[in-house]
């Protein structure tokens, strides 16, 4: 492929209920891009390794309380402090793809019911994804899937509010930056199925679909 050579990678963001499918489908793209001669890198978030991550993890699973306004900052803080490499990459031609991103941040949050005006701003001008797929797949479904209920947030009732959130997420990326940054994809049916409904989307994105430069999330 020529991606390397004509410009700055795509930045691509998974976003999705929990077990619907994003580090299985993640996992494959960035292995099909390679294999297609893309430079590509997995980036998930949270990124538990840093020691904002720690306290994240330990958070999630339910080894640490902590407020809810504060944990959201340390989820955003946690995009801040990966953002520069994410425009690093991107520069140099490198495809990132992302398992989660700001969206879930302000989905979880909200859900719990910290309103919009507090969620959003503290990722303003992270860098902007070219393309978010938001993978769907009924809660009752995800459910039945292995190892669903292990961390927090992972109950029927909380993935039902999370995705009425994720609803006015993705009405706020179309207004603020146009309908084609936020792509809704069907995760029902085999994992080859819908990968190949990815690959579909992802395809136009990665050869040569993305603007000059990086944008700025919000701006
Ligand atoms: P997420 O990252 O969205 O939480 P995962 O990719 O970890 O989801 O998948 C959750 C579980 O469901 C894993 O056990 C995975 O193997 C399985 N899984 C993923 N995709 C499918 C699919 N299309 N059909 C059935 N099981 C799937
Ligand atoms: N999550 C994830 C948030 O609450 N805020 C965020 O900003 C992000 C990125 O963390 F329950 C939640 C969503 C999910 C958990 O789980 C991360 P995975 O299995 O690592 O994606
Ligand atoms: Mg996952």
């Amino acid at each position: 492929s020529s991606s390397s050579t004509s410009g700055r990678g795509a930045f691509i963001v998974f976003e999705g209920l929990d077990r619907c499918g994003k580090s299985t489908q993640v996992a494959r793209l960035v292995d099909k891009l390679e294999r297609d001669g893309h430079k590509a890198r997995l980036q998930k978030f949270p990124d538990r390794t840093t020691a904002i991550g720690k306290m994240i993890d330990a958070y999630l699973q339910s080894k640490a309380e902590m407020d809810d306004h504060a944990i959201h900052l340390l989820f955003a803080a946690n995009r801040w402090e990966c953002a520069a490499a994410i425009r690093r990459d991107l520069d140099d031609g490198v495809t990132v793809i992302a398992d989660r991103y700001a969206f879930s941040g302000i989905a979880f949050s909200s859900a719990k019911g910290l309103p919009f005006t507090f969620c959003l701003p503290p990722d303003t001008a992270l860098p902007l994804p070219d393309i978010t797929l938001y993978l769907t797949l009924p809660p009752s479904v995800a459910s039945q899937r292995s190892a669903f209920g292990v961390e927090r947030y992972e109950t029927v009732a909380i993935q039902t509010a999370v995705r009425e959130q994720f609803g006015l997420v993705a009405n706020e990326v179309k207004k603020r930056h146009g309908d084609g940054r936020w792509v809704e994809v069907s995760a029902e049916g085999s994992i080859e199925e819908v990968e190949s409904r990815i690959w579909g989307l992802v395809d136009s994105v990665v050869n040569g679909g993305v603007d000059g430069t990086v944008g700025e999330l919000w701006v």
